[in-house]
């Protein structure tokens, strides 16, 4: 933390410095990105008046859209025209939006910024502030908020609310903290509110969404040897149950709940031949999800990960096999 205070310096200068900052969410960006997008974006133009642009390549969450304003989010970028590029909550965006190349080819000075709680090697030559005890990226601009005394607008109170009420699932996860805890009356005490985000994440499932948990719930399998429990999702299902992919998510954390499981993973297609894995577990059960990400090349959390393979998922004589 203390290393980070003095980062938070050097950001409020190269901040000061820029004129054009461009806002980059990562991929599917959740809650916690966007918030940071946003809370960041009040700042910039509020109070340094500088021009933004808030980026999100994908489309965003029907949740997401009930939270933000989609209007002030663009999906294209000229690279050129900013003097400073913001990355928050995942370095990957970076990397994986070739910004790294296109800076290269075409000499483009730019001070690249990444603000993250991931446990992920830092961008080379950019000014990182990584705090991976932080639980969300929002908590990570609270502090640095705080440090330049800047008083936090209502509106932005909620943006960074948002961000850290969703990547604890809703204060249930063992991510959340007394500091975070603390974090959050601060924000409500600015005006932020906890009922509308409550109400969106828990209390908005559709019929479809649990007609699928339904699907995934009758497969779910626990091998007691190892203590996971899986379950399987096709395209069909969704198909069936008209429900969308974000619909699958959240399974994983259903299955784990289960009493003598020790980690759960959900596999279900998310595009043709591409299988998506969701792996979750809980502190006391003292099992690494990332770990078992990381062998089939994916990644995340100690205790909520993911990874892609190749293939389909086909159920043969009452077993699930990729083919
Ligand atoms: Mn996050």
């Amino acid at each position: 933390m203390n290393k980070l205070i003095e980062k938070f310096k050097a950001l409020k200068k190269e901040l000061l410095k820029s004129q054009k900052i461009l806002l980059v969410a990562h991929l599917n960006p959740d809650v916690d990105s966007l918030g940071s997008v946003f809370a960041f974006d009040h700042y910039l133009r509020n109070e340094l008046k500088k021009k933004t642009t808030l980026l999100s390549v994908d489309e965003i969450s029907p949740l997401a859209s009930k939270l933000f304003s989609k209007k002030q989010i663009e999906n294209t970028y000229n690279l050129p025209d900013y003097d400073t590029i913001m990355i928050l909550d995942r370095e990957d965006t970076f990397y994986k939006l070739k910004m790294d190349e296109e800076m290269r080819e075409k000499n483009l000075k730019i001070k690249v910024i990444n603000i993250d709680h991931h446990p992920k090697p830092p961008i080379k030559g950019a000014l990182n502030l990584v705090n991976i005890e932080a639980a969300a990226t929002c908590e990570i601009i609270y502090e640095f908020f705080k440090q330049i005394n800047y008083k936090i607008p209502p509106k932005a109170a909620q943006y960074l609310l948002n961000g850290i009420f969703t990547d604890t699932g809703g204060f249930r996860h063992n991510n959340t903290t007394a500091k975070n805890l603390e974090i959050v009356s601060d924000l409500m005490k600015k005006g932020a509110s906890i009922r509308k985000i409550n109400r969106l994440v828990f209390e908005n499932k559709s019929l479809s969404a649990l007609r699928l948990w339904s699907i995934a719930l009758s497969r779910a399998e626990l091998y007691k040897k190892t203590g996971m429990v899986i379950s399987f999702l096709t395209r069909e299902d969704l198909k069936k149950c008209n429900a969308s992919k974000s619909d699958a998510s959240g399974i994983a954390e259903v299955l784990n709940t289960i009493s003598g499981s020790k980690f759960s993973l959900v596999l279900y297609e998310s595009r043709p031949n591409i299988i998506k894995a969701s792996l979750r577990s809980d502190e006391h059960k003292g099992v690494d999800v990332s770990e078992i990400a990381k062998r089939f090349k994916g990644g995340g959390h100690k205790l909520a990960s993911g990874f892609e393979i190749k293939g389909t998922l086909k159920e043969v004589k009452g077993e699930w096999t990729i083919e």
